[in-house]
Parts: C-alpha cells; sequence; structure tokens
C-alpha cells in the first residue's frame, strides 16, 4: 500500500475516551477507567471465546454443558462461568463499581470494598452463548447508571429507566470484534479490534441507522403464541398491498447481539414482542433491550415494548425482569406503532 494511503491519525478506544473526558470539565477521571476495565473484559472475553471454538474442535469441554444451569434457567455452559467471572473480576479490580447485576447472577453483587464508587453495571456477559458451538457470533452487552448521592449500592439502585444509563453498548464476537458505544445524549460509535496492536480502533464514527430498510427480524416459530397486532405487523411486511409491493427480507439469527448489529448497520427492524407463551417477553429489561434501546435511538432509530412504550422509559419491576421488544430504524418501528394503534393499543 503507498504510503500515501496509511491513516496514521488512528483513533483508539483509548484516545477517544481521553478526549471524551476532556469534553466534560466536571469529569473526575472514574468512568473513563471504568470503561478501561469495560474494554479490558471485552478483550478478554473475546481471547477465552476464540479459544473455546479452536479447543472445541478438539472436543474439549470448555463450551460443553456445564450441567448447572444459571439463575435465569438457561442451559449453563461453561464459557459463561468464563465470561461473567472475567467481567465481575474487571469491574472489582476497577475500583470504580459499587453494584454489579449479571444475568449470570440472580442477585446483584455488591463491592463492599469500594464503598465510595459511584458507578452500577448491568451486564449480559455472553449473550447467545447457547450458539457459541455452530460458530454464530455471540456478544456482551452492558450499560452504566451513575449511583444517585448518598445511594447504597443495592439492587433497588437499578430499578431504574433506560433514560439514566450513562452509557450502554455491545460487544460482538463475531468474524472480527465490534464494540459500538454510546453516552447518553450522545452519538453512537463503532470500534473494531486490531488483534495487532491490541486495541479497539474507532471504525464507524458517529453511526446512524438508515431511516428505513425492507428487513424484519423475527423467531416466526413463536407466530401461534403471537397476539393479533404482530400478527397483522407481519404478514403486512410478508403479504404487502399495492401493485408490484416487495415483500421485506427475513434475517434472524437468534443471538441478539448479531441481529441488533447488522439491523444497526444496514437498517430494518429486529423484534422480540412478548406473546401468548411468554407474556413478559424474553430480553431482559436491565442488560439487554434498555442498553440496546439507548444504542438504536441514540443512532436514529425507536425502541419500543410490546405496549408501544418507549423502552428506554420502562423501568424494570426486578432485576431480571423481562420484556417484549421492536427496536429498528424509525419508519420500520412507526409501521409497529401505527398497527398497534389500528388495534386500540399506543403508549
Ligand atoms: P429464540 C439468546 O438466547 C437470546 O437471549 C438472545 O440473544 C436472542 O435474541 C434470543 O434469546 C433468541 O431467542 O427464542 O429466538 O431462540
Amino acid at each position: 500500500v503507498g504510503a500515501e494511503k496509511i491513516n496514521t491519525d488512528i483513533v483508539t478506544l483509548t484516545r477517544f475516551l481521553t478526549e471524551e473526558q476532556s469534553r466534560h470539565k466536571e469529569a473526575t477521571g472514574d468512568f473513563t477507567l471504568l470503561c478501561h476495565a469495560l474494554q479490558f473484559s471485552f478483550k478478554s472475553i473475546a481471547y477465552y471465546i476464540r479459544r473455546a471454538t479452536l479447543i472445541n474442535l478438539i472436543k474439549f469441554e470448555l463450551t460443553g454443558l456445564a450441567g448447572s444451569s444459571n439463575t435465569t434457567g438457561d442451559e449453563q455452559k461453561k464459557l459463561d462461568v468464563i465470561g461473567n467471572d472475567l467481567f465481575i473480576s474487571a469491574m472489582k479490580s476497577s475500583g470504580r463499581v459499587r453494584v454489579l447485576v449479571s444475568e449470570e447472577e440472580e442477585e446483584a453483587i455488591v463491592f463492599d470494598e469500594h464503598p465510595q464508587a459511584r458507578y452500577a453495571v448491568v451486564c449480559d456477559p455472553i449473550d447467545g452463548s447457547s450458539n457459541l458451538d455452530a460458530g454464530v457470533s455471540v456478544g456482551t452487552i452492558f450499560g452504566v447508571f451513575q449511583l444517585p448521592e448518598g445511594a447504597k449500592g443495592t439492587k433497588e439502585d437499578l430499578l431504574r429507566p433506560g433514560t439514566d444509563l450513562v452509557a450502554s453498548g455491545f460487544t460482538m464476537y463475531g468474524a472480527s470484534t465490534q464494540l459500538v458505544i454510546t453516552m447518553r445524549g450522545g452519538t453512537v460509535n463503532g470500534f473494531t479490534m486490531d488483534n495487532a496492536l491490541g486495541e479497539f480502533i474507532l471504525t464507524h464514527p458517529d453511526m446512524k441507522m438508515p431511516k428505513k430498510r425492507a428487513i424484519y427480524s423475527v423467531n416466526e416459530g413463536n407466530s401461534m403464541w403471537w397476539e393479533e397486532p404482530v400478527k397483522d405487523w407481519c404478514n403486512g411486511l410478508k403479504y404487502p398491498e399495492g401493485e408490484g409491493a416487495k415483500p421485506y427480507s427475513a434475517r434472524y439469527i437468534g443471538s441478539m447481539v448479531a441481529d441488533a448489529y447488522r439491523t444497526l448497520l444496514y437498517g430494518g427492524i429486529f423484534a422480540y414482542p412478548a406473546d401468548k407463551k411468554s407474556k413478559k417477553g424474553k430480553l431482559r429489561i436491565l442488560y439487554e433491550c434498555a442498553p440496546m434501546a439507548m444504542v438504536f435511538e441514540n443512532a436514529g432509530g425507536q425502541a419500543v415494548n410490546s405496549k408501544m412504550a418507549r423502552m428506554i422509559e420502562v423501568v424494570p419491576e426486578h432485576i431480571h425482569d423481562r420484556s417484549g421488544i421492536f427496536m429498528g430504524s424509525y419508519d420500520e418501528v412507526q409501521k409497529v406503532i401505527d398497527v398497534h394503534k389500528k388495534h386500540g393499543i399506543s403508549a
């Protein structure tokens, strides 16, 4: 490659965070240190996931069923445990986290070693891990809350809407390791892991979703249990009215981070509706729906629950509370809202 084509002004996540901090005069640097601990946890989880896939080829049991199931009833694979342990120790050693909620832990973890720490973190360390043996992309979803003054750091401090998140995002462990992060009221920025440098490099600055795109992403295997408005919405995409109208394309990976990343990049809509079988939906509010909703809204899209309320305004009743979710391009979610309005359902 000719010298003139080499980009020598590389923006690493470390530099991005430093520049972000300098934009906030009152910043103490705590949030920056917390984000460095987050990026370290993504790097170490990526390392084990890459190894697990390779080792799995020689039938090593790293990703086999651990026999135990985690508190939320999902089959627990050993890699889930490793990812969870890596994440917990990174947050604990940062000294900036007071309380942590993980999909893998029934109770919130309070770090008594750091009574002065001002942040709370919610996470799903390896979301979609049931797909791992098939080599499907999985990911870490995370959200960061600032604790109110004088908070004791209990799980009640985390029963808050996504609008209170100071940062959220996800890391997808796919063909490459992609990090997507957004700050409250800020832009959405995508970073790609450069394994040679061991750094996340800014490759997708200020991500904005296409306003519409004829791609829908939902598990139609659940359609027997769908409510009428959801059936109407989906049929409207598959059997469009109007001369020469073309049906949507279906894309469903079954790993939220992978489906979310594709929807963010290409546009379209991802849905996991609440239905007659899962009345509250399947996906978790705190560490799946709310962080994703903040990313999608900051990228110009929308995210609503099954009652058509803004997803980031929904307050979880308990730390593992679930919700239906529709998130994606602005116009695609608007179609869902409009169909529900016809059925008398609106926020
Ligand atoms: P289904 C993975 O288990 C997960 O939690 C999400 O990552 C994914 O979007 C969803 O469940 C897939 O659920 O019922 O379609 O297999």
